[in-house]
């Protein structure tokens, strides 16, 4: 067994080698039509088994594509016209599938109801301990290989409409796979591609952009040291959202967990130490079922610049919305994009830079500021948005980014509260005089002034009342950015 894996190995090696040197006398992606696939493959050597999901019966396997069998194509009625979605998952220390898998089969069946849904079933390998495990995505991501190759060339299935996404360990096997394909595959998405043993390694072992015409990336769990992090900190696609910074995510705090823990007892400990990893799956099933509300990235030189509000553009291709109805872009590489979400589905939020002047004779400076904004628009409300401003100092400006789960829609009044941060400053009256207030939305791209309500100027009172603005009468900056 162990031979005739290691001559497998060689001539798939052979094989590699035989492509790159065809790429190199000829430019032209060569998609040859001749029955290449039947010398180099033992078909019989592959491990991974590819697993046919029906809407009726999302978590079962009831059928199993066989790579170099042709009849299990028309067995598991696999419609060679329509899209196919490959999911890859990643570590486990259980050796089943995790709960995810079949809410993502169903979510991409809910939204895409012809579409082929193939489970890729490395099980076996990827129980193990974790560097183990790690090198087997190489395996793993060769067998994926030779499914997409065959697929390509003897079922005459068109790669443009085949979409793999791979979780944690996943991810890296479907880049493995993406590489070895003959032609391209059309997307790959990484959900938190893992990092340890990636976050240095070349880029032929791990995702890159290379792997498939668009390769979109979310990254949810990047919280620790480099090649440490469970998930890789590195951008490593045509598209990288970090949200909410990447390190981690609302609901999935320590607090959070030990909650869950006295709630749900040890046995869920598993599940809920993965909550933030496991949230990048999330984001994308919320995007193919919550079509109405689709979150969008904004690209960012630093989450610090985002948090201050500084990123929120949609010019020339600046923003992209996250999961499933990404567009597709291959102009920027290494380009950080950034957003907000919600602790639960749906995550979406919308963004508002907001921007004051604020004026004092006295030479004021505070930093950490507690801040209540209130939004007032004309679809709705949203109170006392809780903010902590790094920075007010006189004379300055103040720039800060607010989100709101509830769409305000055209925003007509804001509201400013700055909070006491202790009981002392009672006693003093520190207060900045604001002219005017300039709001930035995301997500309609408008850009809004404001004025104090019935007065020239407002009074910004720590631990005073709310000071009003009002949109002001000449609104004309009110601009809508193509994209
Ligand atoms: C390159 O490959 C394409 C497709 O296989 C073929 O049509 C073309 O003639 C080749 N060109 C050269 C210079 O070999
Ligand atoms: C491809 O090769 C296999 C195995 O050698 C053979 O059975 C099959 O008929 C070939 N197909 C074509 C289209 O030549
Ligand atoms: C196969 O897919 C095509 C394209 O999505 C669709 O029009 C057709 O109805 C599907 N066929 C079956 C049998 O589901
Ligand atoms: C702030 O600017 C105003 C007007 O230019 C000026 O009178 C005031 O002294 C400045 N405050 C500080 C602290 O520099
Ligand atoms: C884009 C926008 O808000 N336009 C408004 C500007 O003000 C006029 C007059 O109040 C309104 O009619 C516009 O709708």
């Amino acid at each position: 067994m162990q031979v005739k894996r290691l001559i497998w190995l060689c001539l798939l090696d052979i094989a590699i080698l035989l492509k790159s040197c065809a790429a190199l006398f000829n430019t032209t992606n060569s998609k040859s039509t001749s029955n290449t696939t039947g010398w180099f493959v033992d078909y019989g050597s592959i491990d991974t088994k590819f697993s046919l999901r029906t809407a009726e019966e999302p978590e079962e396997d009831v059928c199993y594509i066989r790579p170099g069998r042709q009849e299990s194509i028309t067995e598991c009625g696999f419609n060679i016209t329509a899209q196919t979605f490959a999911i890859v998952h990643g570590w486990t220390v259980a050796g089943i599938f995790e709960g995810w898998v079949s809410q993502l089969v169903s979510a991409l069946l809910e939204r895409e109801p012809s579409a082929n849904v193939i489970v890729v079933d490395w099980l076996k390998r990827a129980q193990h301990h974790y560097p183990n495990a790690a090198q087997h995505t190489q395996l793993a991501g060769q067998d994926l290989a030779a499914l997409i190759n065959w697929l390509e060339l003897d079922v005459k299935y068109d790669l443009s409409k085949l979409h793999l996404l791979g979780f944690s360990l996943g991810a890296h096997v479907a880049g493995v796979a993406g590489n070895l394909a003959y032609s391209k595959v059309n997307r790959i998405t990484g959900m938190d591609p893992a990092g340890p043993h990636f976050e240095y390694a070349d880029e032929l072992r791990r995702l890159s952009p290379d792997d498939a015409s668009f390769v979109d990336v979310v990254h949810t769990n990047t919280k620790g040291s480099p090649d440490l992090s469970i998930g890789i900190q590195r951008p490593v696609g045509h598209v990288d959202i970090y949200p909410n910074g990447g390190m981690d995510q609302p609901g999935c705090t320590l607090q959070h967990t030990l909650q869950m823990m006295a709630t749900f007892g040890l046995q869920k400990v598993g599940l809920i130490m993965g909550c933030a990893h496991e949230r990048s799956v999330h984001l994308f099933i919320d995007s193919l079922v919550n079509r109405e509300r689709q979150s969008v990235a904004y690209r960012c030189s630093s989450k610090d610049a985002f948090d201050r509000g500084q990123c929120l553009s949609c010019r020339k291709n600046r923003c992209n919305t996250l999961g499933y109805g990404a567009h597709q872009q291959r102009t920027t590489r290494a380009a950080k994009m950034y957003l907000k979400t919600t602790d639960r589905t749906p995550f979406k939020v919308f963004h508002y830079q907001i921007k004051v002047h604020l004026r004092s004779w006295k030479s004021l400076t505070f930093s950490q500021q507690p801040l209540l904004v209130s939004l007032h628009g004309t679809l709705g409300d949203k109170e006392n948005i809780f903010v902590i401003l790094e920075e007010l100092s006189a004379n300055h400006t103040a720039s800060f980014l607010v989100t709101s789960d509830v769409e305000v829609g055209e925003l007509l009044r804001v509201n400013l509260q700055w909070e006491s941060d202790s009981v002392f400053s009672f006693f003093n009256t520190n207060q900045f005089t604001v002219h005017r207030m300039r709001v930035k939305a995301g997500e309609t791209q408008a850009k809004i002034k404001f004025t104090a309500r019935g007065a020239d100027l407002a009074q910004l009172v720590q631990g005073g009342e709310a000071a009003v603005f009002v949109r002001t009468k000449e609104n004309q900056t009110n601009r809508r950015h193509k994209r």
